[in-house]
């Protein structure tokens, strides 16, 4: 049985089980039902109470089932909505002891309930908009109705996860307990044995709209439109509500249903549930040595240390701090440090404000310490070190060096880079087996994304702690190996060269990032850049030598060594023009840091002379070759990098480009939009467009890519195991 009953005095508690996080499967559903049904009936029993087993409600309807049913037959059987309807209509108190969690049909369950109590700890929410559905079992209509559309919709449409202390703020929870809420909700339920259920059936209650509700839901469609381009099940959820605050419950129930079976076997929904299984499946990391997430043993981090204050170290210190981790930051210079400790302050005092006012007056668990000091030997009480110095070998192997006698020994030593041969770092140290690249990507407290780069020697013992770090400051880990800029920036480079080449050819950054920007992405690869940085990548050209003095003489201006290559982001840079920091890039900005991009004619003047001087012509680009253009290079270095090894299957190459790089999670993740639109059509392009400009190496696809048309084009689960990885290094 799925659902356990026992008996305590007059009331039945009834316990959801079906590990790990109690799903809502079709068997559990059942028996649910079943048990409902039965205690309904049972006239010893006076009052029910519904919890989940091992202190956690539900995480909702099975997700794992949803590819394996058919909207047309088997979703009308599925049976969420009647065992909620049965739990409604009883005549018997039922009373929700939520612990855990309790999320999507887990919380549309507890609304369905007359009664519900939290567990301080517990967390609630309709998390269905992230898996690119909506919430198919009342939740849009009983919601509303519970706590207003304004908070409802807020909640429904952003998926947000509320802490149980707000849940009750809110109206969503009727209490919060420290101690069991399956006791206080025994202890409820006998109370209120023979007291009237009516107002407290959701369904029952007049739905409280504001006056101009209407406005209200449109102004939510155009913000929703604008903050998750393209991507659809945030504008129905909005519908979904409209429909409750326009109908009947019974009618907002039908209409309910009709919109979840619209988005159920959508492309985006697939494309959000593949991404939700993607983040979870990377965490299962293994090594050629076979060591693997499940036999190494991570360490517990308690304090930890961060060298340089530069924009990305004022963030990892910040991010360690608000995972309770105590944390020394170590500049090198007394401005440096008084420059960089004020900004920390002030970040961990904004957050300190977010986290107060999200969790109301509620005693929060409080942040670590950051002590600041320019005395490298305080290192000595670390016991993992994040170097964030800025992209320079020769410093960052001085440091290491110092470190490997400064640090005691077992202490973990982390190089922030998003590029830098892993291996060379590790090479000046005493530990190179302690040795890992950390790339976090800027602001760092914010971003949920760190690629966890293992050298040749890393141990299974740092990428477990590592890896078991990342989960503790709320982010991704993905490990991968070292090669030039890793997995994320190594499939960046195509696509922002693809994107410059367009500009050679008459396209404007406005036409370019508009494309990209109706794709999903949230900046183009212009505003992208403009927000980044240029100077970034003018100054490793110039240490590669494609610019600046170290350009051989005689270098032809668009090519170096036979291949193509634009000199226009090079020339901004000598103009002065570094994006946002210096208020004039790719666009022009109200102010130096501004951040509302406009049309600069500069640029589109600078472009026109280019183009004349060159005597380039221009070419007539359909929009949706621009964006053929920019993502199959990008896609077919991925391939490239699954070819190599450097990631270990497709899922992290995906989470990485969701996490890190801006890509619309309702597309998957490059590999998974690449198997949708069909391998076979990639391909063709990308002979197509190699054909026609050999001097554009990464146009040429890949073995990989090339290997699996000719297998048939296997669906992307299949990738791993149809090829078999001979060069995997992981
Ligand atoms: C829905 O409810 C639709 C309804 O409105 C209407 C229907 C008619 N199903 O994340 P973790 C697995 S849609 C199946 O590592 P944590 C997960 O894959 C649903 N499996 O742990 C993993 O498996 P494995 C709305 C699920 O403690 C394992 O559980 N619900 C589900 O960090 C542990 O997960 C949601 O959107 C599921 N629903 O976080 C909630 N949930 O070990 C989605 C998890 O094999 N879930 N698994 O890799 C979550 O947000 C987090 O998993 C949760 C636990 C917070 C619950």
């Amino acid at each position: 049985m799925a659902a356990l009953k026992h008996i305590v005095g007059s009331v039945a508690v009834i316990t959801i089980r079906n590990p790990p996080v109690n799903a809502l499967s079709p068997q559990v559903q059942v028996s649910l039902m079943e048990v409902l049904k039965d205690v309904t009936l049972d006239p010893s029993v006076k009052a029910i109470v519904l919890c989940g087993e091992n202190g956690k409600f539900s995480g909702g309807a099975d997700i794992r089932t949803f590819s394996k049913t058919d909207p047309k037959t088997d979703i009308k059987r599925m049976s969420l909505d009647d065992v909620n309807s049965v739990a409604e209509r009883s005549r018997k108190p039922v009373v929700a002891a939520v612990e855990g969690v309790a999320l999507g049909g887990g919380l549309e369950l507890a609304l369905a309930c007359h009664y519900r109590i939290a567990h301080v700890k517990a967390r609630v929410g309709l998390t269905e908009v992230l898996l690119g559905l909506l919430p198919g079992a009342g939740g849009t209509q009983r919601l509303p109705r519970l706590i207003g559309v304004p908070a409802a919709l807020d909640m429904i449409t952003t998926g947000k996860i509320v802490p149980a202390p707000v849940a009750v703020k809110l109206g969503i929870v009727d209490s919060v307990t420290e101690g069991s809420a399956v006791e206080e909700a025994i202890h409820l339920a006998q109370k209120v044995v023979g007291q009237p259920l009516e107002s407290r059936r959701i369904c029952s209650k007049p739905i409280q709209c504001p006056p101009n509700v209407d406005s209200l839901l449109n102004d939510a469609k155009v913000k929703l439109k604008k903050q998750f381009r393209g991507a659809e099940s945030h504008q129905v959820c909005v519908e979904a509500i409209r429909a409750a605050v326009q109908l009947p419950f019974a009618e907002g129930i039908v209409k309910e249903r009709e919109l979840f079976l619209s988005l159920f076997n959508s492309d985006q929904a697939k494309a959000c549930q593949y991404a939700f299984f993607a983040e979870r499946s990377v965490a299962k990391w293994t090594t050629p040595s076979g060591a693997n997430w499940k036999s190494a043993s991570p360490q517990t981090i308690r304090t930890a240390a961060v060298i340089g204050l530069g924009t990305m170290g004022q963030g990892i210190a910040v991010s360690l701090a608000k995972a309770q981790i105590q944390v020394i930051a170590v500049e090198q210079d007394e401005q440096q440090l008084e420059k960089g400790s004020k900004a920390v302050t002030a970040i961990l005092e904004r957050e300190t404000l977010k986290k107060q006012q999200f969790e109301l007056a509620h005693k929060s668990d409080s942040f670590g310490s950051v002590t600041f000091t320019l005395d490298f030997n305080a290192l000595k009480n670390a016991d993992l070190v994040i170097e964030a110095v800025y992209e320079n070998m020769a410093l960052k192997k001085e440091i290491f060096q110092r470190l490997s006698s400064i640090c005691k020994p077992g202490a973990f030593l982390c190089t922030n880079t998003s590029g830098l041969d892993i291996d060379e770092i590790a090479s000046v140290t005493d530990r190179p087996h302690l040795v890992i690249g950390t790339h976090f990507f800027s602001p760092a407290h914010l971003m949920k994304l760190l690629e966890v780069v293992r050298g040749y020697h890393s141990s299974s013992t740092i990428i477990s702690t590592v890896m078991n770090l990342s989960k503790v400051l709320n982010k991704v880990g993905v490990v991968v190996d070292n090669c030039p800029l890793f997995v994320g920036n190594r499939l960046l480079l195509p696509y922002i060269n693809q994107a410059v080449f367009l500009l050679e050819d008459g396209r404007t950054p406005e036409e370019v990032d508009q494309v990209l920007e109706e794709f999903g992405y949230a900046m183009g690869p212009f505003r992208m850049s403009d927000l980044a940085g240029l100077d970034i990548g003018w100054r490793s050209r110039m240490e590669f030598g494609l610019t600046g003095p170290k350009l051989l003489p005689g270098a032809p201006v668009r090519q170096r060594e036979g291949k193509r290559y634009s000199p226009l982001p090079d020339i901004l840079c000598e103009e002065g023009r570094f994006g946002q920091k210096s208020g004039k890039g790719w666009y022009q900005y109200e102010t130096v840091g501004g951040r509302n991009a406009a049309r600069d004619p500069w640029v589109h003047n600078f472009l026109h002379e280019y183009r004349r001087a060159h005597a380039i012509k221009q070419k007539n680009v359909s929009q949706g070759e621009i964006l053929e253009w920019c993502l199959y290079p990008l896609i077919n270095e991925g391939f490239k990098v699954l070819e190599d090894g450097i990631a270990s299957g497709p899922e992290d190459i995906d989470v990485i480009y969701n996490n890190g790089y801006g890509w619309p999670r309702h597309k998957g993740g490059p590999m998974f939009y690449a198997s949708m639109i069909g391998l076979p059509r990639v391909l063709v392009k990308l002979e197509e467009f190699y054909k026609n400009n050999p001097d554009i190496p990464s146009l040429k696809p890949s073995n990989l890519l090339k290997a699996l048309v000719k297998q048939g084009s296997p669906p992307l689960k299949e990738w791993r195991s149809q090829l078999g990885y001979p060069n995997s290094r992981l």
